[in-house]
């Protein structure tokens, strides 16, 4: 079969162009190899991340920096990863926690812990830091995965995470209506960087946001966080 030379055109730009989307993904997934720890103070972002990288547990203070390192996942002495994971955990000081959105370039998935046994008492905050994460423009684009882990399940006053989820969904909607009427007075540089969450007309659910979110407890104290290495095992192997 003999080919014309515009058809070697047509399949000459094909090919190329194909070999440079597959090129362009590759090299974006390959940057996007940290997992970032957020949440408000005192949720256990630091005890977690202490835990995961020594395995034991320290007296924590409140942070005013980051605390960042590569973590070799473990169950048991068993591997989970091929690699050791970077882990970045970021202050939930009010006036430092907006610096997570430095790290959303090179994210590849979100731990977002929240103390089980406050989120009542600090359900607007809660609301407003996940708001924050949702409406950025970088973890839509991106789809970047987000595991919501409800620390302190070992407390007695702690809330399951159903119970968590339904509240924080209806905070989250009665955010949105606020942030949207807001928005509706303000100048677009302002608000560039910004997304409405979820559909709308429709009460805000998880479930409507296009990056998979996924709620579990856990008790960093009583080493109950399986289920978070074995999320960051499965987001970072694309499983
Ligand atoms: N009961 C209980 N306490 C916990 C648990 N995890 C952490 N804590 C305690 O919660 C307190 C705060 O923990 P940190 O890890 O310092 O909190 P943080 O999220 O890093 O706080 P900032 O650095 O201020 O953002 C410490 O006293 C921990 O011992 C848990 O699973 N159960
Ligand atoms: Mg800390």
């Amino acid at each position: 079969m003999e080919f014309s030379t515009s058809t070697w055109v047509i399949l000459t730009i094909l090919v190329t162009a194909i070999i440079s989307i597959a090129f362009k993904v590759l090299n974006d997934r390959s940057k996007k190899n940290t997992f970032i720890i957020l949440g408000l103070s005192d949720s256990g972002k630091t005890s977690l991340f202490i835990k995961l990288r020594y395995g034991e547990q320290v007296q924590t203070h409140t942070s005013m920096k980051e605390n960042e390192g590569y973590i070799k996942l473990e169950d048991d002495g068993d591997p989970l990863t091929k690699v050791p994971i970077h882990f970045v955990d970021v202050p939930g000081h009010e006036k430092l926690r907006f610096r997570f959105s430095d790290f959303i370039p090179i994210t590849r998935g979100i731990i977002f812990i929240i103390d089980s046994s406050t989120c009542v008492k600090n359900v607007r905050s809660i609301a407003e830091y996940l708001y924050d994460i949702f409406s950025n423009k970088d973890v839509i684009k991106h789809h970047i995965p987000t595991l919501i882990a409800c620390n302190k399940s070992d407390m007695i006053t702690a809330l399951p995470p159903e119970r968590i989820q339904t509240i924080l969904e209806n905070e989250l909607n009665q955010l949105r209506n606020t942030r949207t009427s807001a928005l509706d007075h303000q100048d677009t540089s302002i608000t560039d960087n910004v997304e409405f969450l979820g559909y709308e007309n429709e009460i805000f659910k998880f479930e409507h946001l296009e990056n998979e979110i996924r709620i579990e407890k856990c008790s960093v104290d009583k080493n109950e966080f399986k289920g978070i290495k074995t999320w960051v095992a499965e987001v970072y192997e694309g499983r």
